[in-house]
């Protein structure tokens, strides 16, 4: 529980710091850490030494790929920072971060191709009801006025985007900032505090009409403030400061402040407002309804340390924790802390004990996943969030270079799943493949870098098999004799089929119009098998479907006939049978349901025809102002990479769901190479 200093409650607090891909959110925390004394100085990101983005998987791709977690403290607070991944390959990261956070710090830029992205984030927040402050970052570049910039971006957000904070400029260069709160102004110095200085007097125009229009906005919340402001009379500053509070808390609107988080500009004012405005545990605990007067964990993330040992980072959302304390899962099994710890990358310091608020990691709870929520109770309380993993859109099929390798890979794999649950994992019965899906191609490469680095195990990949299949366009009807003597008992079965074509989707019919006992019952059985062990492997070398098979004749010997000699019987009457029957490979087609900016919807029917797709129609995305959704059919064997289009198509927020739809034939060129591949494989 939080303390009282000058009328604050002060305690504890979790921020995610989140936006659209490369705004600055690594190098935001990077300043932040700086500025409060918990690194010594700011590196940039193209150093590769930023506390977060230290794997060796972040510094080759020059992105975010996890969450990393820092504790610093400010001004006698605690802070815990999460930077989140921008890249939408990488989201799901932040879901358990978001969840059993205190606030949002949304890091963005003026630029109008992030817009979507900028929009996925704001919604994922407005869903989950996590209070947030928009850092426009990146001003020091900035040609376009920071007003023109937020009229720009909000479409994005459901809430008024409300501006704190202008510019002030010299010679068109941003040389630090007026807070339109406190009716200051701030002029930047380098990887310093910022002057206090008084308002220049060219700006003060542009002050005053920023300032009406931030207080026009909170007037909307309250009306005290609407009659002063009618009344022309001057609010005082505290009650602007609680309005700005309030409606921050309680998500109404979203405020703004500007910086550049390269130079370390901009970055105290947004650790005072975060010390200020942000909602403390207690809010966070009534928000995600978790019980008061016992000890709550949200666990955020997993981590496999490179000394072997797990860490589940989470948040206490009550009651305290000692080390080597017993906790409860929602499904009644007990977990035992052993260590906890205070992180800053990947760096960890031990701590005796945490307390409501603390975002500690807790180590080896083996059987604990991310999102699971532990608690104190005997028996657990259940879980305070659910998390549900988008449908994966790419794939690939794996398999160690060495055979050895094989149960260190499975072993290593389900260490990496744990660590990201966006992953997973099948075994392909079909191609006796080892496939993992996810969310793009880079997230499998990160994957795959981690196998092969971080465990050192070297991997072969490729694109995972399709599941053609066979069927015939012909009937046919055949003989098929199994006559064999060999010394003592011989072998004989004699059997008579007809082959016929069902409709696409039957599956497999077997009869018989044996009359007089010519192929007795039992053997009448052995036909059946002779024939679906045929069938696993048709004629173009993929299993048969959509045919019926009739046993129409036969005869047999009393002695020397047996359940073998009636089963090859019928596997050579199908071996010859077949080929007469014109046989005729299926590919799975399925119906995919693709999510776009609008602007990009052209593009994207354009890109259908190019795969072999057909629309089936596009519309506006129900809820979703300024995306469409474009439903099409499109074969399975031209989605592998279909989200690197999308995504190429749309600056990376584009995505699809597909579901198997139907079997199509497939002839000429294509199904061709798809023979001679699978006849490789085989
Ligand atoms: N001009 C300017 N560039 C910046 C600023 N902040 C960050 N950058 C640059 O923006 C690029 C991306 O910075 P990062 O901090 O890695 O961005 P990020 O949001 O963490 O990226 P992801 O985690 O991959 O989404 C880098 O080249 C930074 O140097 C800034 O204030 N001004
Ligand atoms: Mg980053």
């Amino acid at each position: 529980m939080g303390t009282r200093a000058g009328g604050r409650r002060t305690g504890p607090k979790c921020i995610a710091i989140v936006g659209p891909f490369a705004s600055g959110k690594t190098t935001l925390l990077e300043a932040i850490l700086a500025r409060t004394g918990a690194i010594p100085r700011q590196s940039p990101v193209s150093s590769g030494s930023t506390v977060s983005d230290h794997s060796p998987e972040a510094r080759a791709h020059a992105m975010s790929v996890e969450a990393t977690f820092a504790t610093t403290d400010f001004m006698g607070e605690q802070l815990t920072f999460v930077d989140c991944p921008g890249s939408i390959e990488f989201a799901f990261e932040a879901e358990p971060v978001l969840a059993a956070c205190d606030l949002a710090v949304v890091v963005a830029e003026a630029d109008e191709k992030k817009i979507p992205a900028l929009q996925l984030i704001m919604r994922k927040l407005d869903d989950l009801g996590v209070p947030r402050i928009l850092f426009l970052n990146k001003v020091d570049k900035a040609i376009a006025g920071v007003r023109d910039t937020l009229k720009m971006l909000q479409p994005a957000s459901s809430v008024p985007l409300l501006l704190r904070q202008i510019p002030v400029r010299k010679d068109g260069v941003v040389i630090g900032s007026i807070d339109l709160a406190l009716e200051r102004a701030y002029i930047y110095r380098e990887y310093a505090e910022s002057e206090v200085a008084d308002i220049p007097g060219d700006d003060k125009a542009r002050e005053l009409e920023a300032r009406f229009s931030m207080l026009e906005t909170l007037a909307d919340h309250d009306d005290h403030l609407m009659e002063q402001l009618l009344e022309e009379i001057e609010p005082p500053k505290d009650a602007i400061f609680d309005d700005l509070s309030a409606d921050l808390r309680a998500g109404a609107v979203t405020p703004v402040l500007i910086g550049t988080a390269e130079k370390g500009n901009g970055v105290l004012r947004l650790l005072k407002a975060i010390r200020h405005d942000a909602p403390d545990i207690e809010a966070t605990r009534k928000r995600l309804g978790a019980p008061d007067g016992q000890t709550v964990v949200q666990v955020m993330k997993t981590i496999h340390t490179a000394h072997g040992g797990k860490l589940s980072v989470s948040r206490l959302l009550s009651g305290q924790l000692a080390d080597a304390a017993e906790l409860f899962l929602s499904n009644g099994d007990t977990a035992k802390v052993s260590g906890i710890y205070s992180m800053l990358g990947k760096d960890q310091s031990k701590l005796t004990s945490a307390k409501a608020g603390d975002t500690v990691a807790l180590g080896k709870l083996d059987n604990v996943k991310t999102g699971q929520t532990l608690s104190s109770a005997k028996g657990g309380i259940r879980p305070l969030i659910a998390l549900e993993p988008p449908q994966p859109v790419f794939a690939f099929a794996l398999r160690p270079k060495e055979r050895k390798d094989e149960v260190k890979m499975s072993a290593a794999i389900q260490r990496l799943a744990e660590e990201d649950p966006s992953l997973s994992l099948r075994h392909n019965q079909d191609s006796a493949e080892t496939v993992l899906s996810g969310h793009g191609e880079m997230h499998l490469r990160v994957v795959r870098e981690r196998l092969e680095g971080k465990n050192q195990i070297p991997i072969e990949g490729h694109a995972p098999a399709v599941p053609y299949r066979e069927t015939i366009r012909k009937s046919a009807q055949q003989r098929g004799r199994h006559k064999k003597q060999s010394g003592g008992h011989g072998q004989f079965g004699d059997v008579v089929i007809e082959i016929k074509p069902l409709p696409r989707g039957s599956g497999f019919q077997f009869s018989d119009t044996i009359t007089g006992g010519v192929v007795p019952k039992t053997y009448i059985q052995s036909v059946e098998t002779g024939v679906r062990d045929y069938l696993k492997t048709g004629p173009l070398g993929f299993p048969v479907v959509d045919v019926a098979v009739n046993l129409s004749d036969g005869s047999y010997h009393a002695v020397d006939s047996s359940d073998m000699a009636f089963q090859m019987a019928a596997k050579l009457a199908m071996k010859e049978g077949m080929t007469a029957c014109s046989p005729v490979l299926l590919e799975p087609v399925m119906k995919v349901e693709i999510v776009t900016p609008s602007d990009a919807t052209s593009k994207i029917i354009a890109l259908i025809p190019q795969r072999r797709g057909q629309i089936l129609g596009y519309d506006a995305r129900p809820d979703w102002p300024g995306w469409d959704v474009v439903e099409a059919t499109m074969p399975q064997a031209e989605i592998g990479d279909l989200i690197i289009e999308l995504r190429s198509a749309t600056a990376g927020v584009a995505s699809y769901k597909a579901a198997f739809d139907h079997m199509a034939e497939l002839t000429g060129r294509l199904a061709d190479e798809a023979m001679n591949a699978n006849g490789k494989a085989a």
